[in-house]
C-alpha cells in the first residue's frame, strides 16, 4: 500500500468522519466517490489507496467490497468510547484520529470475514457473493485478506507514530490479532471436514472458541484502544485498580455473549437479517446451537443429530434444524440472552458508579451491551 501511495498511482481521499456518518446511505456495492465525500486537507482524515487499479482485483477494489457494508458498529465502539471516557464531544481532529483506530479495527474485520469465508466455504456476505467466489479473485482472496491486515499497520505508522502510546496500540493489535488467529485454528480443527464426532464438542470447548476467535478483537479492542487514546494507564498507583484487566472481565463475557448469538443467527437468522447464508450446521461446526441441542436430546434425537451433522447430503442440515426445534432451542435461547444480560450488568456494577475523568466508567459497558443485546442482525 505504502509503494502504492509512494509511486502516485493516483489518490483517494475519505473523510473518516464522512464515512462513518454516511456508511448506512453507501451499499456495499457503491464504491468511495472522492466527490460525495469531504475533501479533508489534514492527513490524519486521510486513507491514500490506489484507485487507477488496472487489475480487476486491485487494492481499491478491495476495501470497497471488504470493508464497507457492514454495521460498523465496532469502528463506531472507538469513537463512542472515547466520548464517554472524555465525558464531553470530540474536536474534529479528535474525531479524525479515533475515527482513524475505528478504521483500524474495521480493516482487521474486513481481513477476518474475507479469510473466514475462505475457510468456512461461505457463499454470501453482507448480501452479495462472498470476496473469494468472484471470478476474478479466487485465491486471491488469500493475499488480499493479508493486505487489509497490512493496511492497518500502514494507518497506525502514518498517523500515531509521535504518540506516547504508539507502541501499546501496536503491541494491542499484534496480541488481539494472535489471539484471532488461534480462536480461527481451534475452530477449524474442531470441525473436522470427514469425520464428524459430535463427542468432541462441548460448552467449554464452545468458549473457548469463541473468546479467541470473536471476543478479544471485537469487544476488547474497540475499548482498549479508547482507552490507550484518552491517556488511561495499565495500572493507577493510587488505587493499584488494573483498568485494562477490569475492561477485559467484562467484555470476554460481552463478547462471548455476542458469539452465542451469531451462532443462534447462524441458525435461525434470514439473509435479510444478517446477510449472510449460515453453514454451521453443514461444517459441522461447534456451535452453541449444536452444543444445547446435544445436551436437550433425547437418544432418538441424538442418533438423528449423528447421522446427520456435518452432513452434505439433500435433507440433512433440515433433519438437524428439525431436531433443533424440537428440543426447544428457541426458549433456550431466550432464557440465555435473559441471563447473559444480567449477568454482564452484574459484571459491570464492580466499576464505580461514580468515577473520575481518566478512569473506566460503566456507560462505556452498558453503552456496548444495549447495542447487541437482543440483536437480530
Ligand atoms: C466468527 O466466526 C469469527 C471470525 C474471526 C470471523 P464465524 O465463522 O461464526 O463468523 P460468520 O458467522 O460471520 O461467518
Ligand atoms: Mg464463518
Ligand atoms: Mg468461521
Ligand atoms: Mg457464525
Amino acid at each position: 500500500i505504502k509503494a502504492l501511495i509512494d509511486n502516485g498511482w493516483g489518490q483517494i481521499s475519505i473523510s473518516s468522519k464522512e464515512i462513518f456518518r454516511q456508511s448506512s446511505a453507501l451499499s456495499s456495492n457503491t464504491s468511495f466517490i472522492p466527490g460525495i465525500l469531504t475533501n479533508e486537507t489534514n492527513p490524519l482524515f486521510f486513507w491514500q489507496f490506489d484507485v487507477n487499479a488496472t487489475c480487476p482485483t486491485g487494492c481499491s477494489r478491495n476495501l470497497d467490497y471488504n470493508v464497507l457494508g457492514g454495521k460498523l458498529n465496532r469502528g463506531m465502539s472507538v469513537i463512542d468510547s472515547v466520548e464517554i471516557l472524555l465525558g464531553r464531544s470530540l474536536t474534529d481532529a479528535e474525531y479524525g484520529k479515533a475515527a482513524v483506530l475505528g478504521w483500524c479495527i474495521e480493516l482487521f474485520q474486513a481481513f477476518c470475514l474475507v479469510s473466514d469465508d475462505v475457510m468456512d466455504k461461505c457463499h454470501v456476505r453482507r448480501t452479495q457473493p462472498c470476496w473469494y467466489r468472484l471470478p476474478h479473485v479466487r485465491l486471491i482472496a488469500v493475499n488480499d485478506a493479508c493486505m487489509l491486515r497490512s493496511a492497518i499497520f500502514h494507518l497506525l505508522k502514518k498517523c500515531f507514530r509521535q504518540e506516547t502510546y504508539y507502541v501499546d496500540v501496536l503491541e494491542l493489535f499484534h496480541d488481539v490479532s494472535f489471539n484471532t488467529d488461534m480462536g480461527q485454528l481451534v475452530d477449524l480443527i474442531t470441525a473436522s471436514e470427514d469425520t464428524v464426532d459430535l463427542s468432541k464438542f462441548s460448552l467449554e470447548r464452545h468458549r473457548k472458541i469463541v473468546v479467541f476467535k470473536t471476543a478479544y478483537y471485537s469487544f476488547y479492542l474497540p475499548v482498549a484502544l479508547a482507552m490507550r487514546f484518552t491517556g488511561i494507564l495499565d495500572s493507577d498507583p493510587a488505587t493499584a485498580i488494573r483498568p485494562y484487566r477490569v475492561a477485559l472481565s467484562i467484555l470476554i463475557p460481552l463478547g462471548e455473549y455476542f458469539q452465542v448469538q451469531d451462532d443462534w443467527l447462524d441458525y435461525a437468522g434470514t439473509v435479510e437479517q444478517i446477510g449472510k447464508v449460515g453453514t454451521d450446521i453443514i461444517d459441522n461446526k461447534c456451535s452453541w446451537c449444536i452444543n444445547t441441542a446435544l445436551a436437550l436430546a433425547n437418544p432418538e434425537q441424538r442418533a438423528i443429530l449423528d447421522a446427520n451433522y456435518g452432513g452434505k447430503g439433500r435433507g440433512q442440515e433440515w433433519k438437524v434444524k428439525k431436531v433443533f426445534e424440537e428440543v426447544g432451542i428457541a426458549e433456550e435461547y431466550a432464557k440465555y440472552e435473559d441471563d447473559a444480560f444480567r449477568r454482564i450488568t452484574g459484571l459491570i456494577e464492580i466499576i464505580p458508579e461514580v468515577t473520575k475523568v481518566g478512569e473506566l466508567k460503566r456507560e462505556v459497558f452498558v453503552t456496548f451491551l444495549q447495542k447487541i443485546h437482543k440483536r437480530l442482525m
